[in-house]
């Protein structure tokens, strides 16, 4: 069923200016030119979260004293109440392929890399920080090494992943190589991937999500964490 479009949705999204799934949701909500305040979690605090998001994840998104948790949820709520732009290729097919990419980003690159798995593998197994990043480089250049196999399996070369316009692919993959270059990965090895993500960079969309964008960026870089 889709939601009426003239509904006056009051959206607040907990985020944090590096946080790849939060971001995902704001460069939806950009692409469909839809408001929402941003609420950093600096501005919260991590107990008081939890109360709000018991999974203690970000983002949620606050909407008519609802809170909605995990960021596919949330961008097919986006999408479902602001249909417009598709966030998926007109083609079956295409569509599938698209939905495809964008899955195997969310569901097997990026929670095994998470903070908790990375903390939980130094408290209670004693790795150095060096080890945990070790860890995390594997996953990554192996998953993105499938994500550019992905690409170049294509039918049809294009400027997005999926097409000429941006789709949940390419909301998707920006982050995760945004998080890639933070942890000094060498994108030499992904030309098609790091091709595609200029175009999407380009757009005021995706650029207004990046994390340097955000108002608790910190402006002084020692204070960035990890
Ligand atoms: N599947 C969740 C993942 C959310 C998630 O893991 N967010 C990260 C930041 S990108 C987080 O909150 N990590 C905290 C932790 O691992 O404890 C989603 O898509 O919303």
């Amino acid at each position: 069923m889709r939601i009426a479009r003239e509904r006056d949705w009051t959206l607040k999204l907990y985020s944090r200016y590096r946080n790849s799934a939060g971001q995902r949701v704001r460069i939806v909500l950009n692409l469909k030119g839809v408001d929402y305040t941003y609420v950093p979690i600096s501005e919260v605090g991590s107990d008081a979260y939890r109360e709000i998001n018991p999974q203690g994840l970000l983002p949620a998104l606050e909407t008519d004293g609802r809170v909605l948790t995990q960021s596919t949820a949330l961008i097919a709520f986006i999408d479902e109440s602001h249909p417009d732009p598709s966030l998926v290729p007109a083609d079956p097919v295409l569509r599938a392929e698209a939905r495809a990419f964008a899955h195997f980003i969310a569901c097997e690159i990026h929670p095994i890399n998470n903070h908790r798995v990375r903390d939980y593998l130094e408290a209670a197994h004693g790795w150095s920080t060096d080890q945990t990043l070790v860890w995390y480089r594997h996953w990554l250049k192996e998953g993105l090494s499938v994500l550019e196999t992905m690409l170049q399996k294509r039918e049809k070369k294009s400027p997005f992943c999926y097409g000429d316009e941006p789709s949940l692919a390419d909301i998707y993959l920006v982050p995760q190589l945004y998080n890639a270059r933070w942890y000094g990965l060498e994108l030499g090895p992904y030309p098609l991937l790091t091709e595609v993500d200029a175009a999407c960079r380009a757009l005021p969309a995706f650029d207004a999500a990046m994390p340097e964008h955000q108002p608790d960026f910190p402006k002084d870089a020692s204070q960035h964490g990890r």
